[in-house]
């Protein structure tokens, strides 16, 4: 039986496992980071280790999870260490990277999160927790009054546990101890991150004590970032591929692609590592970065899901050697790119064609299910805000309708063949309740999701050319199924 990863196997690595070029010892923690998945493994903590190596200073990371247990059982016993393993055409590499000190597991320690937000040395708290974790009603700018997290943090706000009720419990306790607050650095998918957070956290402040949310107006810096690099959930794969790198095993390994961005805005009054160090960019304003990745990427990468789930492609690059899809894959990159404002030095054709390669890395198995999940917070911002833009500016309309009919195919729940499968939603019941009684009915099923509140702009939604290209390709689907109807769009 081999041993395991941790700081006493580090010397007897074999030599082409890179690892820290710093005791990480010596460095204490200046990040408490929220969502502790493969995503910020894969992404942040890489950054953060390369400022570590290049740059030093107290800038570790301590994580929080706010419901599973695995990743604090995983990395606690192994000192944080865990091993990147990046996958491209040219071969596999690995790399312990060394920035994560420990891991607080919420349902372990109930007051530990607290803690750690109110230390003194706290100076950065980061999250990716996924678009539905914030409890924002992104339409109105204010809290989801409906989101269990919400609900249950404004009851009682001082054993807060959602993902706002923290960050306003942590800054509330560093006030009262005339600590500064922490700079708050949103690193999910949503456009505007850090205005998003920064709004909904003010409204629910706002709502326990009116002094305190215009005290995190005006002291609390929330830059917006965007982040990029395709990281499908690990596997048994994952950790066997770690071990055979390393010699040891490694319970917290993950596997990406060798592509990575990080587009940042520079405001941190409270400090911040030297991300550029690991090749993170600060610009003055990230929106258009931001828009960019989630129509292009996401937005296509949603398109991919929905019609590869149901076509019977399990990965994203199956979906890529399937020639209709892929060529809708261009035409929907093509079509979002369109929707963009101009952007300096970046041409967008190039960024569709290296994005198409990603797509199609051979050694990347990125499941179709997996990128399907929280579709109703995944289409407002990857599909329905460059298909309004379309609509606006006279643009093509079709590759967007096309990826909106897909999913409302997928809302079914049910594949041409009849096998089930959990749509994996938070707004599942409202899909199914709203879908209850309407049948197959095409322009029914259009009616009924395209009126759940938030998901379409209504101007979208009410137009009739939008309508009619929806309830067409989507009555194509039902009647053909997926995989025909897909082959008949691609010579459309
Ligand atoms: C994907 C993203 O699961 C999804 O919805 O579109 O996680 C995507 O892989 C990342 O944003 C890439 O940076």
């Amino acid at each position: 039986m081999s041993g395991r990863l941790g700081i006493a196997a580090l010397a007897g690595l074999p030599a082409a496992v890179a690892r820290p070029a710093y005791d990480p010892a010596r460095f204490g923690a200046g990040i408490v980071h929220i969502g502790l998945g493969a995503f910020h493994r894969a992404h942040q903590a890489v950054y953060t280790d390369a400022a570590l190596a290049e740059a030093g200073g107290g800038w570790r990371i301590d994580g929080i999870s706010l419901r599973s247990t695995e990743i604090a059982d995983a990395l606690n016993p192994q000192d944080g260490l865990y091993t990147l393993i990046e996958r491209g055409e040219e071969g596999v590499s690995a790399r312990v990277i060394g920035s994560i000190r420990k891991v607080i597991a919420a349902a372990h320690d109930r007051q530990a999160p607290l803690t750690a937000l109110a230390a003194p040395e706290t100076r950065i708290v980061s999250l990716t927790v996924t678009e539905k974790a914030y409890g924002i009603d992104r339409a109105e700018g204010t809290v989801d009054a409906a989101h269990p997290a919400i609900i249950a943090d404004l009851a009682d706000p001082r054993a807060a546990q959602g993902v706002l009720g923290l960050l306003a419990e942590g800054l509330r306790l560093r006030k009262e101890r005339g600590l500064q607050p922490f700079t708050v650095l949103c690193c999910d998918n949503l456009p505007d991150n850090g205005h998003l957070v920064r709004t909904g956290l003010i409204d629910l402040a706002r709502r326990l004590d009116p002094a305190f949310a215009d005290w995190i107006g005006e002291h609390v810096a929330f830059p917006s970032t965007m982040v990029d690099r395709i990281t499908p959930a690990p596997t048994d794969d994952t950790l066997a591929e770690a071990e055979r790198q390393l010699g040891v095993r490694d319970l917290a390994a993950i596997e990406t692609e060798p592509f990575s961005q990080w587009v940042i805005e520079d405001r941190f009054p409270t400090g911040r590592p030297e991300w550029e160090r690991g090749g993170a960019i600060f610009v003055e304003d990230v929106a258009p970065y931001e828009a960019m990745k989630l129509r292009m990427l996401n937005g296509t990468h949603s398109m991919i899901a929905y019609a590869g789930y149901l076509s019977g492609h399990r990965y994203v690059r199956d979906v890529m050697a399937d020639a209709a899809l892929a060529k809708l894959v261009h035409r929907h990159l093509k079509a979002a790119a369109a929707t963009l404002a101009p952007l300096e030095g970046i041409d967008t054709g190039d960024y569709a064609e290296a994005l198409a390669r990603r797509f199609a890395n051979p050694a990347i198995a990125h499941e179709t299910y997996q990128i399907a999940m929280d579709g109703t917070e995944k289409l407002p911002q990857r599909i329905a805000a460059p298909a309004l833009h379309a609509l606006q500016h006279g643009q093509d309309l079709r590759p967007f309708a096309f990826a909106v009919a897909a999913w409302m195919r997928y809302c079914l729940g049910r594949t041409d063949d009849g096998a089930g499968y959990a749509l994996r939603d938070p707004r599942e019941e409202a899909i199914g309740g709203a879908l209850a009684g309407v049948g197959k009915d095409a322009r029914g099923m259009v009616r009924a999701l395209s009126a759940l509140p938030g998901v379409f702009p209504v101007e979208l939604a009410r137009n009739e050319r939008w309508d009619d290209f929806v309830a067409n390709i989507l009555s194509e689907m039902l009647a053909k199924g997926m995989m025909h109807a897909a082959k008949e769009e691609a010579l459309s």
